[in-house]
């Protein structure tokens, strides 16, 4: 089932952003560089739209560097748009943002003007983490892994010219690219009520198939991967690290935590899910499939519209007697 996760918090964060925006100068939103198409926000862009940007693709250190280069280079094509990766706890490249910041809104600093960022991104993707470690290591704001850390708007004053505004994580209403769900869940940015273990498991592996099969091939002993699909190597990875059910059946829920667990925590090496390429294929299949859905709803609307409507004259089968 695709994964959809709009809680009533994302609702208020909408809101804020939208009312915080008209005093903005710069926006820094995070990217997730292990999939840095699926979790760019298309309602924050809505948002944020002609604020100069900033994208972070953060988490680098867990991703793989060449397709971060290329993920990097389709970003800073953008107009307005500045990209650079990160590891959000790292200092000196953090700091690199500020001089962005400026180079992006050069009128603004100083006492009078000083300079106003917002901090934004999907849940989990290290954007207080960023604040804390911008802020020098002091914690001026709580982090952990798991979604909806962040709970309000929290300003931060990095200098007398500088402000930050950190905001709690946000997703938007309908994910169209149903691949993007799994491996948004996959990131920790889905609530756990919000999605069922072993399909975003499976998801992971497709594309861990795609694109790193030797890493895990290395990490779970798989042998030959030739024929060898998601599930069956979900059910290798349960057969090496759970214990088995009743008739030496593989646990496949124990082994989806497994896999969730092992690729959150970077026990894959440095991997990125998705390529740009990959990407918009998926971009393109969903406006098709979108369109055809309208183009159904609109024939379902037309059709009613020429049904006779009960009782209300004008033909034989309406009125009573
Ligand atoms: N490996 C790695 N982990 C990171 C990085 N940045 C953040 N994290 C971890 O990611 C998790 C989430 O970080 P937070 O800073 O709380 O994320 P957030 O975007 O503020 O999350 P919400 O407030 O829930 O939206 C924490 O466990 C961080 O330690 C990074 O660059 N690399
Ligand atoms: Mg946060």
């Amino acid at each position: 089932m695709p994964i959809q996760w709009f809680p009533g918090h994302m609702h208020a964060t909408r809101k804020a952003i939208a009312e915080r925006m008209p005093e903005i100068d710069v926006v820094i939103e995070l990217l997730d560089a292990r999939l840095p198409g699926s979790s760019a926000n298309p309602l924050l862009a809505e948002l944020t739209r002609g604020k100069p940007a900033l994208k972070v693709l953060n988490k680098q250190d867990l991703a793989d560097p060449q397709q971060t280069a290329a993920w990097l280079a389709h970003y800073q094509a953008q107009a307005g748009t500045r990209a650079l990766a990160l590891d959000a706890s790292d200092t000196a490249p953090a700091r690199r943002l500020i001089a962005a910041c400026r180079e992006l809104a050069p009128l603004r600093g100083g006492m009078v003007k000083p300079m106003r960022v917002l901090i934004c991104g999907i849940p989990n993707v290290g954007k207080s983490t960023l604040v804390n470690t911008l802020r020098g290591g002091k914690r001026a704001a709580k982090t952990g892994d798991e979604a909806g850390i962040t709970k309000v708007e929290q300003r931060i004053v990095l200098a007398d010219d500088f402000y930050l505004y950190d905001t709690p994580g946000m997703l938007w209403p309908r994910i169209a690219i149903e691949a993007s769900g799994y491996l948004l869940a996959a990131s920790g940015a889905v609530g756990h009520n919000a999605y069922d273990d072993e399909e975003v498991a499976l998801a992971l592996l497709v594309q861990m198939l795609r694109h790193h099969a030797d890493r895990l091939q290395a990490r779970y002993k798989l042998g030959d991967l030739a024929g060898l699909n998601d599930e069956a190597v979900l059910a290798e990875i349960g057969r090496k690290r759970a214990p088995l059910l009743p008739g030496g059946r593989p646990h496949m829920q124990k082994a989806a935590e497994i896999a969730i667990h092992d690729f959150r925590s970077g026990a894959w090496g440095p991997v990125t899910l998705e390529t740009l390429e990959e990407f918009k294929q998926w971009e393109a299949q969903a406006k098709l499939l979108d369109a055809e859905r309208e183009a159904r709803r609109a024939a379902r609307s037309h059709k009613k519209k020429k049904l006779p409507q009960r009782g209300q004259g004008g033909d034989d089968g309406g009125g009573v007697g």
